[in-house]
């Protein structure tokens, strides 16, 4: 029934999809990556479990596991025996992950109080602040991601709810994909009210040198204009509309994040204390980067991946996918983001790399 039918994606061509299927023995240069904490160990496993039966078994990708505190050996054994391929650990090097000693304290403890008050999710949290600044500059450099192309970052608690139809890994490599995604959605503004003001001061600074507007996806994250009939939902007090790629999920060349412009894109940033005097998100960070500095193209939308991480979910709409790939959710059901105001996939289509037909004036 179902070989010869064609998969629900104008993101990139079928024949990368079907050239794949069956060479399972043919691994790409890259690992599976979670950053966790030992008493997260049961949701590890879950999540380990769920892409596991989904995908990894056929292929035996390693698996990294990177902590700032020592993992425990019962870790170590539970997410061993898990795994289909190699697991490995490191312990973050403390000046990756600590705050720096330039960040002033009295400012830092009066944010952390007043974004309690405000009642900010993680918002009166240090180690949260610890991992998002981590998560938006230091990973790629930790020494045990050095022999890697390409990571694909899992968090616990987290399920894929179909069957891969590719190697994702594959895909990127094949297409020349930077960067993949499967949700996205608007950040709460709150969180990073001076972030937009520091990506410009960045453009003004270094002159756009880095930047090639003609061929990136800027117009995704400032664009404020219709889409389809309706304008988005989400007022912002910037010239960013706060649109980002949900990075619990993500898939990405640690050689773009390991390029000097990525860096100097980090630098600058962190440079203004927002991950702390705020509590700048790895994932507008990591979203505001690669819609600068990358071609729209070489980020993909994995429309054929279903995925939930609490609260949002995201199933493929294509009846005869969800069959084939032996889906466990319902594209229609309220939990699935993409129909959702708060989803920024229609400003995707449309400024971004996919759905071609939204691009042009009907
Ligand atoms: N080792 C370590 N990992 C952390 C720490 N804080 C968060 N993480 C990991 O970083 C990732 C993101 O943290 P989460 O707590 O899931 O943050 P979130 O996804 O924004 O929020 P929820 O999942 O809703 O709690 C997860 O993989 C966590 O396990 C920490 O202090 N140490
Ligand atoms: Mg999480």
């Amino acid at each position: 029934m179902n070989q010869t039918l064609k998969l629900s994606s104008n993101t990139y061509n079928d024949e990368p999809l079907n050239k794949t299927k069956g060479i399972e023995n043919q691994r790409e240069n890259a690992t599976l990556l979670m950053l966790v904490r030992n008493w997260e160990l049961s949701g590890a496993l879950r999540s380990m479990r769920s892409l596991e039966d989904r995908f990894n078994k056929n292929y035996q990708y390693d698996w990294t596991f990177l902590n700032d505190v020592p993992f425990d050996q019962e870790f170590i054994e539970a997410t061993t025996a898990m795994a289909s391929g190699r697991t490995q650990y490191a312990l973050i090097p403390a000046e990756d992950w600590n705050r720096p000693s330039w960040i002033n304290e009295t400012l830092f403890e009066e944010a952390l109080q007043l974004m309690e008050e405000k009642n900010i999710l993680y918002g009166g949290s240090k180690s949260y602040r610890n991992m998002c600044r981590f998560n938006s500059g230091f990973f790629f450099r930790q020494k045990i991601l050095d022999p890697y192309d390409f990571y694909f970052r899992v968090e616990p608690d987290v399920e894929y709810f179909c069957d891969f139809p590719y190697d994702p890994f594959k895909v990127m490599r094949q297409n020349n994909k930077k960067y993949g995604f499967v949700i996205t959605m608007y950040e709460y503004e709150d969180t990073i009210p001076s972030l937009w003001e520091a990506v410009e001061e960045y453009l003004e600074e270094t002159e756009s040198a880095d930047v090639d507007m003609e061929s990136n996806a800027f117009g995704f994250v400032s664009n404020f204009d219709f889409i389809g009939k309706s304008f988005g939902v989400i007022d912002s007090n910037s010239g960013y509309n706060l649109c980002h790629f949900w990075t619990n999920f993500e898939i990405g060349d640690l050689n773009f994040f390991r390029s000097e412009k990525y860096i100097r894109f980090f630098e600058y940033l962190d440079s203004k204390g927002g991950f702390y005097y705020e509590r700048w998100g790895d994932a507008p960070v990591h979203s505001i980067a690669a819609s600068l500095l990358l071609k729209k193209d070489e980020i993909i939308h994995f429309d054929e991946l279903g995925y939930k991480h609490m609260p949002f979910g995201t199933c493929p709409s294509a009846y005869y996918l969800r069959l084939q790939q032996r889906c466990l959710c319902d594209s229609n059901h309220p939990d699935n983001i993409d129909l959702n105001v708060i989803s920024c996939l229609r400003r995707w289509w449309k400024d971004g790399s996919g759905k071609y037909f939204l691009k042009h004036d009907s």
